[in-house]
């Protein structure tokens, strides 16, 4: 199995040697893509110094702030075209714990997508005040209701994707860049009938830095699942005549850890 682990940064330079030293502790066989966009504070630089020395880390640079969403869509493309197995999304911030590695790979033996899940049992957010638990785990229950997603963290952004899988979406349909982004990849999944699982993770603050979340990508994440809610049969299919999963998505039984579920019929 050749995995990718994809770290898009704006802004990272006091996190991202030490995420890196940490990422490799705990998945030391995986390579490394960091997907800059020309950050001011010279992330991008750093990242070179340290990709000079270490053959598994590999750097993009774009040339400004292109979003999240084409970053990690720069970076599904790269693990399609490197011939890598699994992809993983993380961010740079620590935020998402490089311990909890061990885990996504487990559960990425039966699946199709593996997201870290704050809202299923043994998950959580405990350094978060009322009103951020409030906001976020309401988008999700949100979004559960009005697209009828079994996903119970929708707008995670610690995950692992299986390659295969991921290359019979069509990419280039993919138009959400905040937390939207994450919805539109969970719900493409579902409805494309992949096996996906969640297995917990604790969700700690970023450490140092500013978020570059805005009051915007919020109000995105809305509209997207509104209005998908009305155009929901345009599932971005590559090729629309494949079977539904990369692999026969059945009811596998599940560990207790990971919740998962049948197919996504449609609504
Ligand atoms: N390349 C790139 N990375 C971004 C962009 N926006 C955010 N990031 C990175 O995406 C990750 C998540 O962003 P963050 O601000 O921590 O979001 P939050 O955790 O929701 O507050 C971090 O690693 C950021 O550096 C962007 O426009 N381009
Ligand atoms: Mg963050």
């Amino acid at each position: 199995m050749r995995s990718l682990i994809v770290i898009p940064t704006y802004n990272e330079r006091e996190n991202i040697a030490e995420l890196i030293a940490q990422v490799f502790a705990h998945a030391p066989t995986s390579d490394l893509l960091i997907i800059d966009d020309n950050s001011p504070d010279g992330t991008g630089k750093l990242v070179d110094q340290l990709a000079a020395s270490d053959a598994r880390i590999h750097v993009m640079h774009r040339p400004g702030k292109l979003g999240l969403g084409t970053a990690y869509v720069a970076g599904f493309r790269y693990a399609i075209d490197h011939g890598y197995d699994l992809v993983f999304e993380m961010d740079a911030d620590f935020s998402h714990d490089p311990s909890f590695l061990p885990h996504f790979f487990v559960a990425a033996e039966g699946a199709d997508l593996v997201i870290g899940s704050r809202y299923i049992q043994g998950g959580g957010t405990p350094n978060w005040s009322p009103l951020r638990k409030f906001i976020s785990g309401g988008g999700n229950i949100f979004a559960r209701a009005v697209l009828g997603i079994p996903i119970h963290d929708c707008t995670g952004g610690y995950r692992c994707y299986r390659v295969a899988a991921l290359s019979k979406l069509n990419l280039d349909a993919i138009s959400a860049q905040g937390y939207a982004f994450q919805v539109e990849m969970a719900y493409n999944f579902w409805r494309s009938g992949f096996r996906w699982r969640e297995t917990p993770i604790i969700f700690e603050d970023r450490r140092v830095g500013k978020s570059k979340m805005s009051r915007k990508i919020f109000i995105e994440a809305f509209i997207w699942v509104v209005r998908a809610r009305f155009t929901g049969d345009k599932v971005v299919r590559a090729h629309p005549t494949l079977p539904a999963s990369a692999s026969g998505a059945t009811a596998a039984s599940q560990a207790s850890q990971a919740s998962a579920r049948t197919p996504g019929a449609p609504r």
